[in-house]
Order: C-alpha cells, then sequence, then structure tokens
C-alpha cells in the first residue's frame, strides 16, 4: 500500500478515536505529497513520536512533521485562529517549519471564544438538568457546526474583509447576546472565566472580539486557499494525497453513538465533502483500530471493563496503554475488541484495510475476550445497532482466546509476532471481514509491520 504511487487514501478512526491515527499518518506521508484534515477542530489530539521525541498536533495535520509535505486544512474543518496560531507558534519553536507549507480553506468556518464558552455552558445546564454529559472537549466544536448549518458562521475567507466581517460579527452577538440573556434569566450563567475579556454587565462585547480577530487575520491571510482547488490540482500533477480523519466511526454525527457523538461526520466519505474533491479520488481507505477498545466522554460501550481498579484487565489496558486524552487529559474508559462495532465501521467506510495498534498493550494478559455480537431484546445480533439508546442496550457475547506473554514492542516482522498474536489477529480478520494490512507495535514510527 505504502509504495503505490498516483492513488490516494483516506485514514479514518474506525472506534471511539485516539486509534493512533496520527502515527500512521506520520508513517504513511513518506510517499504523500500532501495531507488533508477534512472535519473537527482542535479537538482531535493526534500524538507523533519521531526519534523518541513527542508532538501532540490538535488542528495541523500530521504530515507537517515530514519536510515538504504540504499540508491542507479543507472546508470541512471548523477553525479557531487563536488556536491556529498557537500550534504554528509551538511547532516553529521546536523547528518545524510550518507558514510555508500550509494552507487553510477560506470555506473553513471559525470558531470564536464564545463558541467554546457555549460549549462548556451548555455541558454544566446538561448536568444540572439532570441528563448525562456529553463529555464534549470544551473546544466549541459542536456550536461552531451549528453556526455552520444555521447559515451564519463566519469562514475564513471573512478574514480577508475587515467590513464583511465586522458586519457578520455585529449580526452574530447580537443572536448570542439574546442567548446568554435567557441563559443568565433561567439560571446563574455558567460561562466562567474565558469569556470575561470579552464582557460587560452581562453582554459579549464586539470590540474585543473583533480587534482579536483582525490582530489574528494578519498572520493567517498569507495561508487562506482555495484549497479544493489546489486539491483538485495537485491531483492532475500526479501527487500522492493523505486524507486525515479526526476522532472516529462511533463518533460521527449521524452513524455514531448519537448523540453523544461530535457535531461532524467523520466517516471516510466526507474525505471528500470536507476538501472539495470528487469521491472517485478516494482510493483506499484505512481504518486504524486499536487492539481493544477504548473512549472518552460520555455514552454507551458495551464491551466496557472496569478499568480503575488494580489488576484488572481494564486497568491493564489503561496503565501499559497511557489512555489519557491528548488534549484534555481526562481518562479514557478501557474494553475489549468489538469486532461487532467495528464491522458496522468497514460498512460505513468502505474500509480497504484494517491498520490494528497498541497490540503490544495486551502483552502479558493471560486470556483475551473478542465481542462477534450481542444480544438484544432476545435476539443475537452481529451489528452494532444505531444510536445510543439501543447500543447501551446490548450485552456483549464473547469469545475468549488465549493470550501472549512474549514483547511484542518495537517488533517490526510479522512472522516474529506470538502465535497466539497472530491467532488473535486472524480472528479479528475474519470476524470484521476486512483484511489487516498493516500492525502498529509502539508509537515510534519506524515500529510498524506491513502484513503484504
Ligand atoms: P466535541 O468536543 O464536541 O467533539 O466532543 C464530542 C464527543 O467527541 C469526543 N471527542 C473525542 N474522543 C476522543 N479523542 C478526541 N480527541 C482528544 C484526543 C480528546 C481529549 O485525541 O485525546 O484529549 O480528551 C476527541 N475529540 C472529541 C468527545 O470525548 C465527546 O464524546
Ligand atoms: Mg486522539
Amino acid at each position: 500500500m505504502k509504495s503505490t504511487s498516483g492513488r490516494n487514501v483516506v485514514v479514518v478512526g474506525s472506534q471511539w478515536g485516539d486509534e493512533g491515527k496520527g502515527k500512521l499518518v506520520d508513517w504513511l506521508t513518506e510517499s504523500a505529497q500532501g495531507v488533508v484534515r477534512f472535519q473537527g477542530g482542535h479537538n482531535a489530539g493526534h500524538t507523533l513520536v519521531i526519534g523518541g521525541q513527542r508532538t501532540a498536533l490538535h488542528l495541523i495535520p500530521s504530515g507537517i512533521m515530514r519536510a515538504g509535505v504540504t499540508c491542507y486544512i479543507g472546508n470541512g474543518v471548523v477553525l479557531s485562529p487563536a488556536k491556529l496560531l498557537e500550534e504554528i507558534a509551538e511547532l516553529e519553536k521546536a523547528g518545524v517549519q510550518v507558514r510555508q507549507r500550509l494552507r487553510v480553506s477560506e470555506a473553513c468556518p471559525l470558531i470564536l471564544p464564545l463558541h467554546a464558552a457555549l460549549d462548556v455552558a451548555r455541558e454544566a445546564a446538561r448536568e444540572q438538568g439532570g441528563s448525562e454529559k456529553i463529555g464534549t472537549t470544551g473546544r466549541g466544536i459542536g456550536p461552531a457546526y451549528e453556526d455552520k448549518v444555521a447559515r451564519r458562521a463566519l469562514r475564513a475567507q471573512d478574514l480577508r474583509h475587515p467590513g464583511r466581517f465586522a458586519a457578520k460579527l455585529r449580526e452574530l452577538l447580537h443572536l448570542y447576546n439574546f442567548i446568554l440573556t435567557g441563559l443568565l434569566n433561567s439560571r446563574q450563567h455558567p460561562f466562567g472565566p474565558a469569556l470575561a475579556p470579552y464582557m460587560k454587565d452581562g453582554e459579549l462585547l464586539f470590540e474585543p472580539i473583533y480587534a482579536e480577530a483582525m490582530q489574528q487575520a494578519e498572520a493567517i491571510r498569507p495561508m487562506l486557499a482555495d484549497v479544493s482547488r489546489e486539491l483538485n490540482e495537485a491531483h492532475l500533477r500526479g501527487d500522492n494525497l493523505l486524507f486525515e480523519g479526526a476522532q472516529g466511526t462511533l463518533l460521527d454525527v449521524d452513524h455514531g453513538t448519537y448523540p453523544f457523538v461530535t457535531s461532524s461526520n467523520c466517516v471516510a466519505g466526507n474525505a471528500a465533502a470536507g476538501a472539495g474533491i470528487g469521491p472517485g479520488l478516494l482510493h483506499y481507505v484505512l481504518g486504524i483500530t486499536k487492539a481493544y477498545c477504548t473512549r472518552v466522554g460520555g455514552g454507551p460501550f458495551p464491551t466496557e471493563l472496569e478499568w480503575e481498579k488494580e489488576g484488572t484487565p481494564g486497568w491493564h489496558m489503561s496503565t501499559v496503554g497511557a489512555e489519557r486524552g491528548v488534549t484534555t487529559g481526562r481518562p479514557r474508559r478501557c474494553g475489549w475488541f468489538d469486532a461487532a462495532l467495528l464491522k458496522r465501521s468497514a460498512q460505513v467506510n468502505g474500509l480497504s484495510g484494517l491498520c490494528i495498534t497498541k497490540l503490544d498493550v495486551l502483552d502479558g494478559l493471560p486470556e483475551l475476550k473478542l465481542c462477534v455480537g450481542y444480544e438484544l431484546d432476545g435476539r443475537h445480533i452481529d451489528l452494532l445497532p444505531l444510536g445510543a439508546d439501543d447500543i447501551a442496550r446490548c450485552k456483549p457475547i464473547y469469545e475468549t482466546l488465549e493470550g501472549w506473554s512474549d514483547s511484542t514492542v518495537g517488533l517490526t516482522e510479522y512472522d516474529k509476532l506470538p502465535i497466539n498474536a497472530r491467532l488473535y489477529l486472524q480472528r479479528i480478520e475474519h470476524a470484521t471481514g476486512v483484511p489487516i494490512h498493516l500492525i502498529s507495535t509502539s508509537p515510534d514510527r519506524e515500529h510498524t509491520i506491513m502484513t503484504r
């Protein structure tokens, strides 16, 4: 797959995110000239370890770590100008050249400070109202997509035109102040200190938000581009393009565990719409899959284990796997591999192949369980149902496999894997119907097995 030329690859998370997409995108970038983000925003956390040095990226495509590769932020991404500039500054401080290689779509909806504040306030309101929190990252992703779909968002291209930006911002603040008044009247408003610099007497002020955005605009303008056009031109030139998904399939707003999802389509098909290319240009879809499951935030998780109790398999996954959110530092919930979930993921993404990551985390567990279906309303099903309510009622059906005690950390050849690890992988292939093309045995770029 890596040696294929003239073809474009989409990399998606096939569980709930944090499958290790960043490492694989970076590894695949060796044979790509362009890497594209097409959905989500700075809620993503992609960790790369190169030569032992760890870098966490949130908004900028993982391809930035390879010199000479062009990185694109497509129209499907919600863009925080402040976070973009922060991330650029951090990378440049570490000696990575960014500005000359980053192209940002003019059509990206902007995330403004008020979006993050509303995101946090909504979560607090859910909790106060007795509902389970979504467990968002608090980055303003949901409110920014709401403004996009409601056709009132400010977009990156507005940063080029101060007058236009001002008019749209005034209109937006008018609405937000209206919402804010409602929140203030109904309960003590939970916006916290983040909005303090932009507010006076319970009202969002135009001036500080505008002034800050115009300052950011100056730094961002040179990177603004018609990304759709540039990608089509890159394709005609023969560039190999990599589309880097963020979050994961079960967090997709349509296909995930709704409403415990993010606000974008994380599935492979959205690589076309979120970047502005035709679906015929997506040639291969790689599903990144942890050798077990994790989830951060609320919502159902059929194979979830007790992961806080020392000595349990869940605790083993949590500690050996260092399962903590890259963006928020939250602990991730852990559980057994779910093949019925993966089957759903394979269908909605059209997966061409799987990459199994973090296989080494399972080293030393005497026995492994693999979920092959569920019991729901007295029936056996072999595919994850749609939506949180039905998923929450699923009782997993497990097969038990023997574990392995030898270390697989850093292995680079399939034949060196312990026999039980190979049997585990073969069972996953069989149960999901998708071939495993890659295996990752440590976060390091070099520790990757190609199976064919
Ligand atoms: P949001 O903020 O509106 O997108 O949150 C909605 C749900 O989506 C989940 N979500 C994520 N799940 C896993 N990883 C994500 N990125 C970071 C990481 C997360 C972190 O890579 O570690 O650091 O906590 C991510 N982003 C969004 C979120 O948990 C909600 O369930
Ligand atoms: Mg992540």
